[in-house]
């Protein structure tokens, strides 16, 4: 009985999100990447992420800062890479790249990645190894047969309420109308060379990257993976609000909350959305569904009621029409799924694990699981 009513409510909610597949709905592949897919995506650039001034710059230089054959133990070979952009060498920004290469089995076959956007310090992916995090445990990903690979958001742009100024902000031109990226939008785009980076290594399968985030780098790699179509997996975990949760249900954190804690994350248009969740032309749904028909994992835990989990589950849920036009599976389920009982099946990846806001192992244990389903 409790089931059918949290799937009647959730059914009948979902009856009022902006439709999914367009409107006038999109009947073929084609009506979605050629009208449908471009107009939602347009919306979310320059309402919400803001728009990048340009992809690939035309200064974009690697650099081997460190390589080691036989780090951990044996396991890997490390490389930490310096990765240079800018308009011109002379106005150039950098982020560090530290990435771990399993060295087992040796065969000629290049490894799948887990690229992770680290939003907290640069000790979490500390590349001497002296600090073990469970919020990257690139040693597990390694005995898993993936590359782990990870930056610093702050490299690519600072995490403050600076007025679009420092960082990367700094190096490209502005348009000044509303519609500049934010700081989110940046961190993903930083993600972006990695990804021009590892199309150039021959030990690495650039067609299996699989794009990580936790909060508010869970936001940045569900825009990451919407704009990148390189990007093979993308991974949200507890990204919530203007990440996968619902800003409809208006539970959480709101929009005019996170625009005025967090000024830089958005554009300026954003703004103009505050306590105006209804009437938004797009709702987070649809950013999952950017992703189509390429893997995407939306993941909660059970006590982070501020990040919303049932609203990250719709949108997981509800993204499903575009994957089924695309020939693809969604969540695979109407309603939730138990705590620690993972949906694994459908192109579209959930769990909701015990415990409070934060990125744990088990969390990647699931990521890689899904991986691995669908990979391997
Ligand atoms: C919170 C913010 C969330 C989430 C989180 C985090 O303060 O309200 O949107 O991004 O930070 O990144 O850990």
């Amino acid at each position: 009985m409790r089931l059918l009513l949290l799937f009647l409510i959730s059914y009948s909610f979902a009856q009022e999100l902006p439709p999914v597949l367009g409107d006038p709905p999109a009947k073929s592949v084609e009506d979605w990447e050629k009208r449908v897919r471009p107009e939602i995506f347009k919306t979310f650039e320059s309402q919400i992420y803001g728009k990048a001034p340009l992809e690939k710059p035309p200064f974009l230089k690697f650099t081997e800062k460190e390589s080691a054959a036989d780090a951990m133990n044996g396991l890997a070979t490390k490389r930490v890479v310096e990765i240079q952009y800018g308009l011109s060498e002379e106005k150039a920004g950098k982020l560090r790249l530290v990435c771990y290469v399993p060295n087992s089995p040796k065969e000629s076959k290049p490894s799948p990645a887990m690229l992770f956007i680290c939003n907290r310090g640069y000790e979490h992916i500390d590349p001497a190894r002296k600090e073990w995090s469970g919020y990257w445990p690139a040693e597990a990903m390694v005995k898993r047969g993936y590359v782990a690979a990870a930056f610093f958001n702050g490299d690519v742009d600072p995490d403050e309420a600076d007025n679009f100024k420092k960082g990367i902000h700094e190096l490209f031109p502005m348009k000044n109308d509303g519609s500049d990226w934010g700081t989110i939008a940046t961190w993903g785009w930083g993600a972006s060379r990695v990804m021009d980076y590892f199309e150039i290594v021959a030990e690495i399968d650039h067609s299996k990257v699989g794009l990580i985030g936790h909060s508010r780098g869970g936001k940045a790699s569900l825009w990451a993976g919407a704009r990148d179509q390189r990007f093979a997996l993308t991974i949200a975990n507890e990204s919530g609000c203007t990440g996968a949760a619902i800003a409809r249900r208006k539970v959480g954190e709101r929009v005019k909350r996170i625009n005025d804690v967090f000024p830089h994350w958005f554009c300026r248009n954003y703004k103009n959305w505050n306590e105006r969740e209804v009437e938004m032309p797009v709702d987070q749904h649809q950013l999952v569904s950017l992703i189509a028909p390429r893997l995407v994992y939306v993941a909660s835990a059970e006590q982070d009621k501020w990040a919303d989990p049932e609203g990250e589950f719709l949108a997981a849920r509800e993204a499903g029409p575009v994957y089924e036009l695309l020939a693809k599976n969604g969540v695979g389920s109407k309603t939730m799924p138990e705590v620690g009982k993972p949906l694994h099946t459908g192109s579209i990846g959930y769990h909701i694990r015990e415990g409070k806001h934060n990125l744990r192992s088990d969390d990647w244990g699931f990521f890689m699981d899904f991986a691995d389903r669908h990979w391997k």
